[in-house]
């Protein structure tokens, strides 16, 4: 890590830093679902995590934030990054307003030199349950048969029973992932444009705050994000990152 440079603006991502094209296809469905979603807004962001370059063992380095909220979401996040060894990652979390009944979406894609190894998307609960609107819209959608499923790790109880978690092996494969991403991201924001406001001291809204605490608490058991992001920087700054940017727990109840 030998710079940080805030950007506001893509040209700022050092030159020849071209990204996998599933990670590029992907970026580029999620900010286009931004559109559809009620009163979305820019959320503000230090400058310091914005926009980071640098390099570690000869190799350029970078990671790009993008933030936003809308009605129903506290916080969307996309970051698109290579963090060395030919690393690049697609992060993306729509963190629900647990006034909302509504669920997390995440997507993480880690893609090395031999191709994508990860690719995991999912609409996932903060209670006990999907709402039922929203399990029988996913129930509804085609599974590919990927040729490489994955096994969640053991932190991975916070998934929904509709998780699509592969190894992608083709273009084929790449193409089914992106429908089903564009799949879930349609769900997602018919819920939160269907999905009624309830009360801060509502007994529901208190329990889906407890599931998206709980959300983040696994989230940040995955060691191997950890490890990658003390390697690229360093423990203390990985430890912030995660804490304050990738898995920031929503603020107390009122
Ligand atoms: C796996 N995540 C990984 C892996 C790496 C990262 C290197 C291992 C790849 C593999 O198993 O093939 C690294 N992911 C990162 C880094 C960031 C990141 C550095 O997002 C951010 C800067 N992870 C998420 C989200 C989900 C997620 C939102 O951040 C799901 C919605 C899941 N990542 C996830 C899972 C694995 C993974 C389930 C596999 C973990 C395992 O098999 O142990």
């Amino acid at each position: 890590m030998t710079a940080t440079v805030p950007a506001s603006s893509p040209e700022q991502r050092p030159a020849g830093s071209g990204l996998h094209p599933l990670v590029e296809a992907l970026a580029a469905t999620i900010r286009q679902s931004w559109s559809a979603l009620p009163e979305l807004a820019p959320l503000a962001i230090e400058p310091d995590l914005e926009a980071i370059s640098g390099s570690l063992d000869g190799e350029k380095l970078f990671i790009r934030n993008e933030l936003h909220r809308c009605r129903g979401l506290r916080k969307l996040h996309l970051e698109t990054a290579r963090l060395g060894a030919g690393l690049q990652i697609l992060h993306c979390v729509f963190f629900p307003d647990p006034r909302y009944d509504l669920p997390v979406f995440g997507a993480d894609i880690v893609a090395g030199p031999a191709g994508v190894s990860a690719s995991i998307a999912d609409l996932s609960p903060t209670g006990p349950e999907l709402a039922p609107g929203i399990a029988a819209d996913l129930a509804a959608l085609p599974r590919h048969p990927y040729s490489q499923p994955r096994e969640l790790p053991a932190w991975g109880t916070i998934f929904s029973p509709f998780v699509r978690f592969v190894r992608p092996m083709n273009e084929q494969e790449d193409g089914w992932f992106q429908d089903e991403v564009a799949a879930l991201l349609a769900v997602m924001a018919k819920a939160v444009a269907s999905t009624p406001e309830q009360a801060i001291d509502d007994p529901a809204t208190v329990a889906r705050y407890h599931g998206q605490l709980s959300y983040c608490q696994q989230q940040k058991r995955n060691d191997k994000t950890r490890r990658v992001l003390e390697k690229a920087f360093n423990p203390s700054w990985a430890d912030r990152y995660i804490e304050l940017l990738l898995f920031d727990d929503p603020l107390p109840l009122a």
